[in-house]
This record gives structure tokens, sequence and C-alpha cells, in this order.
């Protein structure tokens, strides 16, 4: 072989050594998408028997990857699970609870989180949707820079929603700065005294809501809708509801597109199917359910368009998508859109027994798929997890030590998220104002002092509060109705201990 053949051939194969090992690098480091839908039951979506709506795109990731059916989210409303999932630790242990919209930052930045894992293991890390941990340190000026924010606790690049749709400020906030804010018309936000000059309030301007809505919800009326919470100013940086899916959706595939050269983390936590629930046109009679149901279709033509940009992008196969929902279903929260009167045969928490704001299954066992395209094979799989596990499992999986005192509550299960094992965890705590522990099949339930607070009985709510200690077995009773505690004292006993060992630890 002449000496130029000789040498190109070597710089060939040198060239092909370099692409292999690059290809090896990325495929030891996924990019990691995790889907985070508001208020989604079990039974939401087509492969978990959903019939007032269609969700194919969701159906393609779980028939094409790991469907779970007893996979957890920590609790049954949004703040303390997206704590738990962010921080690896129980709800309970901050006291996280509902967050109203003015609340300062949960996670305190000098402990470890999910972002700021990934964030030392090589990730850009990013969020984008529905934030509701909270934002700076409690002299919060809506004016100003925010802080602390995402950006203390891992995240380069937010887009949030800061509360809820339901609450004010009724603006978008990015890298820590309201969007679109004209320093002349300076935003106000209270939860307290009413604000004068404010936003006109929705129990004296019934004329301008769109919806009805019960009396929490009938402070400041935004675009039609009354929310939580007074706020003046800000008039230009308003959002518009209906446009969040195609603003939230052109904001993560934006990120998608600038960091698709390096692994990527993108938290995406839509708005959707959180009241109020307000369809963008497009969606508008798409389920037989009303708002409601036309709220699913929509998020699900979301997680469709981030398929296709990644597809168009050519990431389809090195990216891990994590699909799941912060607490089971409701109806009835706040806003007269006849999603109970039109509900049909549709089961949004499946054959589960409770809704959001519960202590039974249908509280917090939600929708939870993992997709990864040519690494993930298509299976359903029983293992009993909590997404409190996804802060461990992604660091092993990463070879990221995580730091003593952080993440204490989560446990690996890598192996069982990826489908390639079935065990789960061997005991698993459910928060829902009061506790549950689950041992295999047997659950037990934490006596309260009441039956229920008032404002969930009013509304028809069973949070599955009782006076008495409650054992179930979900193998011959799923829908927690047989209680088993003086059949099965051993059991009881030690469902107990253990509950009360992890909440004093
Ligand atoms: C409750 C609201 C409810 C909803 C929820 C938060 C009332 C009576 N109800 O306090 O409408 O906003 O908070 O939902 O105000 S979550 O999914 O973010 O936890
Ligand atoms: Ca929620």
């Amino acid at each position: 072989m002449n000496p130029l053949k000789k040498l190109s051939l070597l710089i060939a194969f040198v060239a092909f050594s370099i692409q292999i090992t690059k290809a090896q690098a990325t495929l030891q480091k996924p990019n990691i998408i995790l889907i985070y839908v508001d208020d989604l039951g079990y039974g939401d979506i087509g492969v978990n028997g959903a019939v007032g709506v269609k969700t194919p795109n969701i159906d393609f990731l779980a028939k094409n990857g790991v469907n779970f059916s007893d996979a957890h989210c920590s609790a049954s409303t949004c703040t303390p699970s997206r704590y738990s999932l962010l921080t690896g630790s129980h709800a309970f242990r901050s006291q996280a609870a509902i967050l109203q919209g003015d609340a300062p930052l949960l996670i305190n930045p000098k402990q470890g989180s999910l972002a700021s894992m990934l964030k030392k293991a090589g990730y850009a890390t990013g969020v984008v949707g529905k934030w509701h941990l909270g934002l700076g340190n409690g002299t919060l000026d809506w004016n100003q820079e925010i802080s602390p924010g995402p950006r203390e606790i891992g995240f380069d690049y937010s887009f949030l929603i800061p509360a809820t749709g339901d609450r004010v400020p009724c603006v978008f906030v990015e890298n820590q700065k309201v969007v679109g804010l004209d320093p002349n018309d300076p935003m106000k936000v209270s939860y307290g005294e009413r604000i004068e000059g404010g936003y006109p309030i929705g129990t004296e301007n019934p004329d301008l809501l769109r919806v009805d809505a019960d009396t929490q919800h009938k402070n400041a009326v935004i675009n039609g809708v009354s929310r939580i919470g007074f706020m003046s100013g800000g008039k230009k940086a308003l959002w518009t509801d209906e446009d969040f899916p195609f603003v939230l959706t052109q904001k993560a595939t934006s990120f998608i597109e600038k960091n698709k050269t390096k692994p990527f983390f993108l938290f995406y936590a839509y708005h959707d199917i959180h009241v109020p629930r307000l369809p963008h046109q497009k969606f508008q009679g798409k389920s037989s359910m009303g708002a409601r149901g036309d709220v699913i279709a929509q998020m699900d033509w979301c997680t469709g368009e981030i398929m296709k940009k990644l597809k168009a992008e050519g990431l389809d196969k090195n990216t891990m998508i994590i699909f799941t929902s912060d607490n089971g279903p409701i109806l009835q929260d706040g806003y007269a859109d006849k999603a109970a009167e039109m509900v049909g045969n549709h089961k949004p928490a499946g054959i589960y027994t409770g809704t959001k704001y519960s202590i039974y299954e249908g509280g917090n066992r939600v929708p939870t798929i993992v997709y990864w395209n040519g690494t993930v094979k298509p299976k359903k799989s029983a293992a009993l997890l909590s997404q409190i596990d996804l802060y461990a499992s992604l660091a092993a999986f990463l070879k990221q030590e995580i730091p003593a005192g952080d993440a204490p509550d989560s446990q690996n299960f890598m192996d069982s998220w990826l489908g390639k094992s079935n065990k789960g965890r061997e005991y698993l705590l459910e928060e829902g104002f009061t506790y549950a522990l689950r041992k295999g099949d047997w659950k037990y339930i934490k006596p309260t002092k009441s039956n229920g607070a008032d404002w969930m009985k009013n509304k028809q709510i069973d949070s599955g509060h009782r006076i008495e200690k409650r054992l179930f077995n979900l193998k011959t009773d799923i829908k927690e109705t047989k209680n088993l505690a003086a059949e099965h004292p051993d059991i009881l006993k030690e469902l107990e201990q253990k509950l009360n060992d992890i909440i004093t630890s």
C-alpha cells in the first residue's frame, strides 16, 4: 500500500473511532425529558382505559416503552409531589403544602436537587411550565430580578407559570424576570389584603366572568377568569391561558434545539390539566367530556410536538422520556367547567378509589411511562415505584455520588425504571393530608383526628381520613373498602411501626 493511501486509511480509522467514542459517550448520557402533567389521573390516558378522550401520542410512548401500573407521585397535591420529585425527600420534611403564588422558594439552594445533580453530571438543565415551588426569599418584588429561583437550585434555563393557572400572578417568568413587564406599569400581588386599583374582583363583577367559580377563586379577574389572590399592574405582561400549550411547547422545543449537542435535562411541567381548564380553540370539542377532556387532548398534542422535535433533530434514540403526573384526578376543583356533568363513563382514576387530595390509591397512583427508543423494550410493569426515587436512580445511572444529607428518601431503582427488573420498593410512603404505607399488596392508612376536613366534604371529596386504623389488601380489595386491621394485627403492627419510623426519622 502506498504511504499516502496508508495515511488516509489511518485518518479514516481515527475519525471512525472518534465517532464511536462520541456515540458511546452520548449513549451513556442520554438526554432526559421529564414530562410532568398536572392532575392527570391513572385512567385519563387511552392505554389505561380512557373512554372520553383519545391520547394517541401518550399511548405511543406507553406501547413502545414501559407502562407502569403501580407507580406513584409522592403526594396527592402538587407542591408536595414536586418537592419530593426534585429533592428526593419526603414533603413532610419541609412541611411542603400547596403554595400561594407569592410564597418563597421551598427548596433550599444548599440542598441538592435533581437539576443540580444532573448539572454536575454534565447536563444542560431547563424547566418549562408550572413551577409552584415558590420564588424569592419572602420579600418578593415582581418588578425586579427574582432570586432565589430555579437557577439557584440547578436549572440553567427557566420559563415558568410561577404558581398555578388559578393563582395570581398571571404572568410568565423567564430566567427569573417577568416576561414583557412594562416598567411604567409595575405589578403587585397579594394573598391577604385587596390591592387598591387592582384588577376587578370576581365576587363583585359576575358579568366579567366567562366561567363561574367558588369564592376562593373569585378574586382578581384576568382574561375573564377569576383567580385566587389579588393583583395590580403588569397589564402588558398578562398571559392568555388558551395560549399555554403553544407558548410552553415552543419554549420547550427551543430549549431542545439550543442544547442538542450536549446532554440536556428538560423538566416540562404542563399546566394542563389543572384548573382553569381553558382549551385553545384548536382543541375545543376534541373529547366528549367538555373542557377537562379537551385539555387532555391538548396536552397529548404537546407530547406529540416534543416527539416530533426529537425526531427532527435526530435525538429520538438518545433521549429518555419520563411521562407522569403530580397527583390524581379531580373533576370539580373550583370552576363550573362541567367536568363532573360531562364525564360520562370515563373513569379518571381508572379502577382506583380516590381523587387528588385523597390518601387512596387514586390520589397518587398515576400514569407513569418511561420511553427510550431503541434502549427500553416495550413492557408493562407492576413494580411498586415512587417518583421520589428518580433522583437516586438517575444519579446511580450517571455514576453521580449523592452528597451526605441530600435526597434522603430516594432509592435507586434504575433497572426497574428501564424495565430490566420488576423489583420495586419494599415500603412506599403515600402523603395526602395523612399518611399511608404500602408493602406489596398491603396498605396501612394512618388514623386522623377527624374523618376529613370540612372543605373537602363540602366538595364531596373523600380524603380517606378516618379516626380508626385501617389496613387493606389491594390484591383482593383494590378499592380499599374492607378494613382488615382486626384480622391481621401483626401486619398492622409492622406497617404502623414502619410508618412511624419514617415520619419521625
Ligand atoms: C386548592 C384550590 C384548587 C387548586 C389546588 C392546587 C381552593 C378551594 N382550591 O387550594 O383549586 O388550585 O389548591 O392544586 O382554593 S395543585 O394541583 O396545584 O396542588
Ligand atoms: Ca396538581
